[in-house]
């Protein structure tokens, strides 16, 4: 049987921030931009105290300062979240040898193999707190979704187990913008369906969310609202793209010197999918002219590759639809893989 814990670390830049200002401990706090709440910025994440107030992720924090006056507010220190977040992570790892980073503060782990894993949450909170001094939210449950979900069921400092047979009392009363996935245009399309909780989408039959939304994303949400999800854990983040480029000692109009150059960095990339273990899906090609403007063709795999030959033949045929300009001369080239899979 699966099973997967979730952490997530509770109102995390703003418990940071809360180390350094103790003095500040029960008051509201917003962190955000400059920290100046007159200045344009957005609101990264507000204390519990704060977030009474309405005060939420994303808002502009003038509409913060509106809301609450007499809030704190504090710049954004990313270096200090970071070393944190890494030191937690690096905690994390000794826990379990698949462990998925989601965001800066949260990360899945199989316990698949745990004979206790409630008993391993309790020791990793502990730690945490032992360590940095903050607290973190856990949910366990059978695949990813669920421990999402359980993770935020109780914060902050949560510890909950939600195996399947518990979604219809935790899960179905809650609205469905606390389904995972779902987001404000979602829960909007779905409450002019007269759909708001989870157990309500959850009663749809799969062909009607099929119809209302696109296929893939009807099947999406009649699925999650009854807990079923089979993704698996990504122990690597798998990285949006990778690409490099070359610049010509001197510019130059000469296709072959081109292309020679094109190869040698689709070489170069494709080790690094090797290493990497993924696969590539698009290729696409830049060419920057002598006058410093750039232009980049892009073609689709039908299916993703880390074979050299495919790889460098779609950037050849990207490289060929510049030809137009070709009367202009190259300052840099440079080759991107795209769309890329865990091999
Ligand atoms: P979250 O885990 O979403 O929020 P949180 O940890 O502040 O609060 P919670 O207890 O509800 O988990 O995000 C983690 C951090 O990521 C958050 O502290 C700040 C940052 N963040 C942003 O900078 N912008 C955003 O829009 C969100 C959602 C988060
Ligand atoms: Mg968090």
């Amino acid at each position: 049987m699966p099973c997967i814990l979730h952490i997530d670390m509770d109102a995390f830049f703003a418990a940071v921030e809360l180390l350094r200002h103790p003095e500040l401990r029960g008051e509201p706090v917003v962190v955000g931009g400059r920290g100046v709440p007159f200045e344009r910025g957005v609101v990264s994440t507000a204390s519990y105290e704060a977030r009474r107030f309405g005060v939420h992720s994303g808002m502009p924090l003038r509409t913060a300062f509106r809301l609450c006056p007499f809030c704190h507010f504090l710049p954004v220190d990313a270096p200090v979240y970071l070393k944190i977040s890494e030191h937690i992570k690096a905690l994390l790892q000794t826990y379990s040898p698949t462990v998925e980073e989601g965001g800066i503060d949260e990360a899945f782990l199989d316990l698949s193999e745990v004979a206790d894993p409630v008993g391993i949450a309790r020791i990793i909170k502990e730690r945490i707190r032992e360590e940095t001094g903050l607290t973190a939210s856990v949910g366990i449950g059978p695949n990813k979704l669920l421990a999402k979900m359980a993770s935020d069921l109780e914060k902050p400092d949560g510890l909950v187990a939600l195996p399947g047979e518990d979604i219809e009392r935790r899960i179905w009363p809650l609205p469905v913008r606390r389904l995972w996935g779902v987001g404000p245009r979602t829960e909007a399309h779905l409450k002019s369906m007269g759909v708001k909780t989870i157990g309500e989408l959850a009663g749809i039959p799969p062909a009607v969310l099929v119809v209302e939304f696109k296929p893939s994303r009807g099947h999406y949400l009649h699925r999650a609202a009854h807990g079923i999800d089979d993704t698996p854990l990504t122990a690597q983040r798998v990285p949006k793209s990778l690409g490099h480029q070359a610049t010509f000692q001197r510019d130059t109009g000469d296709p072959e010197a081109i292309e020679a150059e094109l190869n040698a960095l689709t070489e170069g990339l494709v080790m690094r999918l090797h290493n990497m273990r993924l696969l590539a899906r698009s290729v696409s090609v830049r060419l920057r002219y002598a006058d410093f403007e750039s232009h980049t063709h892009a073609l689709h795999l039908p299916e993703p590759t880390d074979d050299f030959a495919v790889l460098f033949e779609a950037a050849r045929k990207d490289l060929h639809r510049f030809n137009r300009e070709r009367a202009r001369k190259v300052r840099l080239v440079g080759v991107r893989f795209g769309d890329l899979h865990p091999a």
